[in-house]
């Protein structure tokens, strides 16, 4: 049969079947459903969804070549239907079945049926007797109607099931709350039987896609449509039909379909009862004692703690060991009494206002986390639960939650989700209004980031603060985004306690059997306003007239049980007090208490990490050459042969360049990077990187994942292939969100200090959208909820003329959120202040610019006694930047972490000669470094690079002021006046310079003006700004100085030329490299990075950085020259800039400067431009001389007030050495 055919049927039946068919298709699909539908049961299939799947595609066929061969073989239904594609159009007929009249029911009056389904329903009676099984039960059409109306039940009962205990569900905007729109859904359900069926009595085969029938294959009409009823129409309302997976779509249709599914024992039910008083019984007592204290309690959900305690129930049961919690205000407190078993006397203390023992600023009391490890009594088995901390931002704690659950997985070795379970609780209109559920919900599946199935309960009391849902939300349900990872929702009537129940083990079920996400709707209302103090009828008038009316759950819930007869009403009454007598215990013991620790309310204790350790000892952070040597070696090869790996030809040259930097002893950015990652997981640390293209690096600098390019999904990690022994590395890329991933990955760090985990920005102003993340959790957690976290942001950063959005990190909000006082000059002296000042501050920012720096900036991070955040504004161009590199020595043993690094060459060595000290921080290092080679002030300008600006290394940075007693000091920056480190410096400066009573200089400013946006979109402003800085720093280029630029360029030019003939004679004639490469062009593939700062000094070009060394191909890149105007950074000629492979970092180095700079930049595009508006101006405080540009900045800040300080016990000259032991 032709296949377009038969898959045209199949999916016309698929359509029918889910509703998807307009009328114009109702007949078409009729007879498609008629089709597949009669073969599936003459060829005994019991699932039609089979067919969909080819199983009974062999029937049809079957009968299509029966029919081939003879017409009349098979049914003249079949042949209408096979005939039809070979008949001219005018001779099809359209299908009628062959069945006899006689088997055809008359259409009955709709309003006869209605009013003989109204008799039943109202009289709730007997039902006259069923008939027997019609002898024509293969009538077709009515047994299709079936179908279609189990179909619809299944698919749209949730419309008219009965979810709200006020009766004003659906949030349509003109919704009543008179319930009359759920009325109308259940017409539409009828609607398909009205019109067909007289005989409520008439027996029906069960279709194989319902299970209402249990063990039986037929029923009577009446039952089916009362049995649908009870499933869909009920107090739960079940949304899966627009699952995707077939498999458990089937699962869920089972666990609510089979007859007796749902039952519960009395003893279940008397548990349930037992658990709802104390739910209902802890909001009353805390109503009772504290009437005016915000709670936000639960009343009108009160069964949403029976229903998390039947999750914990069964999953415990099913072996889960660690349970982790994450919500937001409403009733927290309950869960932290009522599932975590939080002793009740110390969540009642936090309501006394009691003084901390402890430091930090502590949190409000329905915001912090619990950590309780208890037996589950249920199941006799021991549970941790933990509630994590959260801020108010409704939401955020998800991605938090879900990556600290993914933590806890890999620590126990839990691959699949088996004993961790994650559940989420959600407010209705958080739920649906917060951007983070729908990222963190897209994690769910990722395989780097999947949870195996977080549970979501959703305490839904119709109303967010004020705010009705007809308002807040344009879906129908609150819970619609979780619909985008299919997940079956299932809303259910909080005042329905089994049906909550019922709900809570399938959710449990579903997570154990599929280790996917589901969603339990808890349907209810909010009995008191917002918090207890809110008057709610200010704003919901009507629905609060309606709650004033209502029964509590447990009221009804209790008669229920005792009209049953499962418990007296004196039992019952017994359980009330009983529970009451324990809250009033705990109140008198909470009286007794008289001080509170925030500590005891930590959520991610790590047992084992400070005990007995010094936390103020300072680890090296050096490795052995041997393992330099080996990572390096791994690092810049190719996956062993074996592997038969395929790799792009483009890694090729990048494995040569790696190589060669090995044997060369040096190591740019990426060599760097993995030596951190290498030596960490060498020891035993795991390491995980997150964020957007992390795997290859957006500037296409790291490579860790290596892809086979002839093979699909074949991968190679080398840094996966260190040691036999190491610790596991994670490299990967995440989906495109900010605010989840950073959420996620914050939320991994909480669970162990023994991993370094870091988020990369893809551009460091991307951070913007998790600003929330940033601010709430990483900023103030520790001090919040005394809560470490050793998480590292990189945030690309760098004024390299890409416009406004893509060049800074806003270092500038990093700093301004760091705690430490500005006018507080520290104790230096302590012998420990180091590692003190760092563990004092809430976060450490870095902007690093070598190589070596990051490497011990993020050994640092795990080998401190301590965790903190690290923000490190991490470079583009200095990636392949041929100045920012380091020499293995700095690398390792004898090496540390450089807070500073101060200048180590000709100034640095003869201070007395130097006039100016130009502080400054990243990339602008080296373009001023560059600068001052070309202005000839080599001897005369210290430039100091603060790689650590906070905690601002003060120690360091009185040394450097002591060191050059007569220079100016500025401090540079390319970034705006309002922006970069500026602000954040300034006042430290000060304080530092304060100390001195003799120092009468200041720091004075030179970088961007103030400005609105990040950069400029226009690269010759950009250029012109840039020069405008370098004007004020060292004036204008002397003659002298233009003359020998000049005699440099046209120098190197003509060996340019030599060498390219040279090269093209070797080469029979093809056309050579420009030298110096071409990394200055868009890298193939990557986001475009501008090319590094020219090349270096000569005295900076190693042995290997020949250019016939280079193994890029010239042909393919670097061709054309960058656009006039182009920034300063990028190159002007040909020579595009190449990573010259190694020249050494010029503070290893300290190369002599007198020798021709390789700067090819022609003068004449130099100094052409006057200065900018905001040009910056060497500021002098107290009477020193004014830097040579010039007149006072209009956006310098105005003398800051002298600090007091802390006096420095060392003496000047102590100050002045080098420093003595590793600097943390
Ligand atoms: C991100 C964010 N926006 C606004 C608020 C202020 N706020 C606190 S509770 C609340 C209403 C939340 O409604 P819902 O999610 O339905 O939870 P409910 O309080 O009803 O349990 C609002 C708007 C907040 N805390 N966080
Ligand atoms: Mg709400």
């Amino acid at each position: 049969m032709n296949q377009c055919r038969l898959r045209s049927l199949v999916r016309m039946r698929r359509e029918l079947a889910l509703g998807l068919l307009g009328t114009d298709h109702h007949i078409l699909a009729q007879l498609a459903l008629r089709t597949v539908q009669t073969s599936s049961q003459l060829c005994g299939a019991h699932d039609l969804d089979s067919f969909a799947n080819g199983c009974s595609a062999a029937y049809i066929e079957g009968l299509y070549s029966k029919w081939k061969r003879n017409p009349k073989s098979v049914d003249a239904s079949w042949d209408e239907l096979f005939g039809a594609d070979e008949r001219p159009i005018s001779k099809r007929k359209p299908f009628q079945a062959s069945l006899s009249r006689k088997y055809r029911r008359a259409p009955v009056e709709r309003t006869a049926l209605k009013a003989r389904l109204g008799e039943r329903t109202a009289s709730g009676g007997a039902a006259p007797a069923p008939s027997a099984p019609p002898s024509d039960w293969k009538n077709i059409d009515d047994h299709h109607t079936i179908q279609a109306i189990i179909r619809a039940y299944q698919s749209r009962g949730h419309l008219a099931a009965d979810l709200d205990p006020l009766g004003i569900i659906l949030p349509h905007k003109g919704a009543s709350v008179d319930g009359s729109q759920r009325n109308a859904a259940k017409e539409v359900l009828r609607q398909h039987y009205s019109y067909i069926f007289g005989d409520l009595n008439a027996m029906f085969k069960l279709p194989s896609s319902t299970m209402i029938g249990g063990d039986e294959e037929f029923l009577p009409l009446r039952e089916i449509l009362d049995r649908l009823e009870r499933i869909y129409c009920g107090h739960i309302g079940v949304e899966y039909m627009q699952m995707t997976s077939l498999t458990k779509t089937t699962w869920i249709r089972d666990r609510f379909e089979k007859p007796g599914a749902l039952d519960l024992s009395k003893e279940e039910k008397k548990l349930i009862l037992e658990r709802l008083t104390r739910s209902t019984g802890f909001e009353n007592f805390l109503a009772k004692k504290f009437s005016s204290e915000k709670r936000f309690g639960l009343e009108g959900c009160d069964i949403m703690i029976p229903t998390i305690k039947e999750v914990v129930d069964r999953s415990t049961d099913k072996g889960v060991e660690s349970i982790l919690i994450g919500m937001a205000h409403r009733g927290r407190l309950n869960v932290l009494a009522n599932i975590c078993r939080k002793p009740i006397a110390d969540i009642l203390s936090q309501f006394h206002g009691l003084e901390a023992t402890d430091s930090g600023s502590g949190d409000v009391k329905y915001h912090l986390g619990v950590f309780q490890e208890r037996l589950n009594r249920q199941t006799n088995r021991m549970v941790r639960i933990t509630v994590v901390a959260n801020p108010s931002h409704l939401e955020h704690v998800n991605p938090v939650l879900l990556g600290k659950a993914r933590a806890e997985m890999f620590q126990r070795g839990d691959t699949c989700g088996n004993k961790v379970l994650p559940i989420i609780i959600h407010g209705d209109a958080s739920f649906c209004g917060q951007g983070v559920v729908y990222e963190s919900m897209h994690l769910s599946d990722l395989p780097n980031y999947t949870t195996y199935g977080t549970i979501h309960i959703v305490s839904n009391n119709q109303v967010g603060f004020t705010t009705d849902p007809r308002f807040s939300r344009s879906s129908r349900y609150c819970t619609d985004v979780a619909k985008v990872v299919s997940a079956p929702i299932l809303h259910v009537n909080a005042d329905d306690p089994e049906a909550c129940i019922k709900c809570a083990r399938i959710a449990a079920e579903y997570r154990d059997a599929f280790k996917k996400d589901v969603v339990i709707d808890i349907v209810g209302y909010r009995r008191n306003g917002h918090n207890e103090a809110d008057e709610p009828m200010f704003t919901q008038p009507l629905m609060y007239q309606r709650i004033r009316k209502l029964k509590t759950c447990l009221q009804l819930y209790s008669e229920k049980l005792i009209k049953e007869g499962v418990v007296t009403e004196n039992e019952f009454k017994a359980l009330v007090s009983e529970y009451d007598k324990i809250c009033e215990e705990a109140w008198a013991k909470s009286k007794t208490i008289k001080t509170i620790r925030y500590s005891s309310w930590i959520d991610s204790p790590w047992p084992g990490f400070f005990e007995g350790r010094d936390r103020l000892e300072l680890c090296p952070t050096g490795i052995s050459t041997d393992t330099l040597k080996t990572i390096g070696e791994i690092f810049s090869s190719p996956p062993p042969p074996e592997h038969k790996f395929e790799m792009h030809k483009g890694i090729h040259r990048i494995m040569a360049l790696r190589k060669q930097m090995v044997q060369d002893k040096v190591a740019d950015w990426s060599l760097g990077e993995a030596f951190a990652f290498g030596s960490l997981l060498k020891e035993g640390i795991h390491v995980r990187l997150s964020g957007q293209d992390v795997e290859r690096g957006t500037f296409s600098h790291r490579h860790h994942v290596l892809h086979h390019q002839t093979a699909d999904k074949v991968v190679y990690n080398s840094l996966d292939h260190l040691y036999p022994d190491q610790a596991p590395y994670s490299v990967s890329n995440s989906s495109l969100s900010e605010c989840a991933v950073l959420g996620f990955e914050h939320g991994y760090s909480m669970a162990s200090p023994h991993a370094l985990v870091m988020w990369e920005g893809q551009f460091g102003d991307f951070c913007n959208t998790a600003q929330c993340i940033i601010d709430t959790f990483i900023a103030s957690g520790e001090t919040k909820w005394v809560r470490q976290s050793g998480v590292v942001l990189l945030l690309p950063h760098g004024m390299e003329g890409m416009g406004p959005e893509h060049s800074s990190g806003r270092m500038e909000r990093f700093l301004q959120m760091s705690d430490d006082d500005p006018d507080v000059y520290p104790d230096t002296c302590d012998c420990d202040f180091v590692a003190r000042q760092l563990m004092n501050i809430n976060w450490i920012v870095t902007n690093f610019s070598t190589p070596a720096n990051i490497f011990h900036g993020l050994r640092r991070q795990v080998k401190m006694g301590f965790r903190k955040p690290l923000i490190n504004f991490s470079p583009k161009s200095l990636l392949r930047h041929p100045l920012a590199r380091s020499p293995f020595k700095d690398f390792n043993e004898c090496s540390c972490f450089q807070r500073i690094i101060p200048d180590k060459g000709p100034a640095g060595k003869h201070p007395e000669c130097v006039k100016k000290v130009v502080f400054c921080s990243g990339k602008v290092y080296y373009d001023l470094f560059k600068e001052r080679d070309d202005h000839e002030q080599v001897e005369t300008v210290a430039l100091v690079r603060v790689e650590q600006l906070c905690p601002f290394p003060y120690d360091l940075i009185s040394q450097q002021l002591e060191l050059y007693p007569e220079a100016d000091l500025l401090w540079a920056q390319e970034e705006h006046k309002n922006m970069g480190g500026w602000f954040y410096v300034q006042p430290r400066f000060d304080t530092a310079l304060l100390k001195n009573e003799n120092e009468s200089r200041c720091v004075s400013y030179h970088g961007r003006p103030p400005s609105s946006s990040p950069a400029t979109g226009n690269k010759v402003q950009h250029y012109n700004e840039y020069k405008a800085i370098i004007k004020s720093i060292f004036g204008e280029l002397t003659p002298e100085n233009k003359e020998r630029l000049e005699a440099k360029i046209k120098a190197q030019q003509e060996k340019a030329k030599a060498d390219t003939q040279s090269s093209s004679s070797a080469k029979g004639g093809s056309s050579p490299p420009a030298k110096g490469g071409s990394s200055g062009k868009k890298r193939s593939g990557s986001d475009s990075v501008p090319s590094p700062a020219p090349a270096a000094p000569e005295a900076h070009s190693p042995p290997m950085a020949k250019p016939s060394k280079n193994p890029r191909s010239p042909s393919k890149r670097g061709a054309s020259p960058p656009s006039k105007g182009e920034s300063l950074s990028k190159k002007k000629s040909g020579s595009d800039s190449a990573p010259s492979p190694s020249p050494a970092a010029p503070e290893a180095q300290s190369p002599p400067m007198d020798k021709p700079s390789k700067n090819p930049r022609s003068p004449s595009k130099r100094g052409a431009s006057p200065p900018s508006k905001g040009e910056s101006f060497s500021k002098k405080r107290l009477g020193s001389a004014p830097a040579p540009s010039s007149a006072p900045s209009p956006h310098s800040k105005p003398q800051a007030s002298r600090p007091h300080f802390v006096k420095n016990k060392n003496s000047p000259e102590e100050t002045g050495s080098e420093p003595t032991k590793p600097d943390l």
